[in-house]
């Protein structure tokens, strides 16, 4: 486990419950940040195991990202982060929950040439749980701005419930959607950082992320956090679908651990 924990601003709690984002910086310290970046390097490479790479390389969904979903199940150093009591519990400062339960991590790739943006979208739509107030921690393994893919949030927009999901393909324009109409792109938040910082996000919260136009990857590392006590909404998902949940059973078991 990470050795100690975070301690979150009253301003931070506020500002992400209001927002529906927030910034932390420092998350992880440097020695920190290098030696996940070499897991990630190894994991991203793994061909076999429990984790899941969503697409393969040349495929229109690898330019907009080189994804591997739960790669704590195959890399121990990768678990030593995505579980970590640190990490889950900012995300428990700043929602208030009781507990915090993994969904799942996914390391994001921002692959160099031909790079596309993430399109605007909210992610609870992907997710199979009935509930609408999981979040995301997105801990930026570069320094990133809006040339090689840093991340963009519209404030307030996690009111916005029961949109369909985007496809990151072929995108949607989120704000044309039925219900979104009061929600202004115009208003919405470069988020810049530097390598160690991050940022957490509401499953609500419309986000999108600039193409990576460098000849460098653009790496970072995103974890769901979902309250203990979140139930099956029957969806289909990767990381739900070999469970046997019925609607409304809670989303637990080893394969999702409470971390805080
Ligand atoms: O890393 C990206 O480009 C997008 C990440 C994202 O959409 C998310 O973590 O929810």
């Amino acid at each position: 486990m990470l050795r100690g924990m975070k301690e979150i601003s009253e301003e931070q709690i506020h500002y992400y419950r209001e927002n529906g984002f927030v910034q932390i910086d420092q998350m992880l310290n440097t020695e920190e940040v290098e030696e996940l970046r070499e897991y990630l390097n190894e994991v991203m490479r793994s061909t076999t195991g429990h984790s899941t790479q969503t697409a393969e390389q040349g495929n229109a969904y690898y330019k907009v990202l080189n994804q591997r979903v739960n790669t704590w199940r195959d890399h121990g150093g990768m678990a030593r982060f995505v579980l970590s009591e640190r990490l889950a519990d900012a995300a428990k400062q700043l929602t208030g929950f009781e507990g915090i339960r993994l969904f799942h991590d996914h390391a994001l790739y921002k692959m160099p040439q031909d790079s596309k943006p993430t399109p605007w979208h909210q992610d609870w739509p992907y997710w199979p749980m009935k509930e609408q107030n999981a979040l995301s921690i997105w801990i930026a393994l570069d320094d990133v701005d809006e040339h090689n893919g840093c991340m963009m949030f519209v404030p307030k927009s996690q009111k916005i419930k029961n949109l369909k999901s985007i496809d990151l393909v072929e995108p949607q324009d989120i704000f044309e959607e039925v219900g979104a109409s009061d929600i202004d792109r115009n208003k919405a938040a470069i988020v810049r950082m530097k390598e160690g910082s991050c940022t957490f996000h509401h499953g609500l919260t419309f986000h999108y992320a600039h193409a990576n136009l460098t000849d460098q990857p653009r790496r970072a590392l995103a974890i769901i956090y979902m309250e203990d006590g979140t139930t099956f909404s029957g969806a289909g998902h990767l990381c739900t679908d070999a469970q046997n949940f019925q609607v409304g059973d809670l989303i637990r078991g080893g394969l999702f651990p409470r971390l805080a």
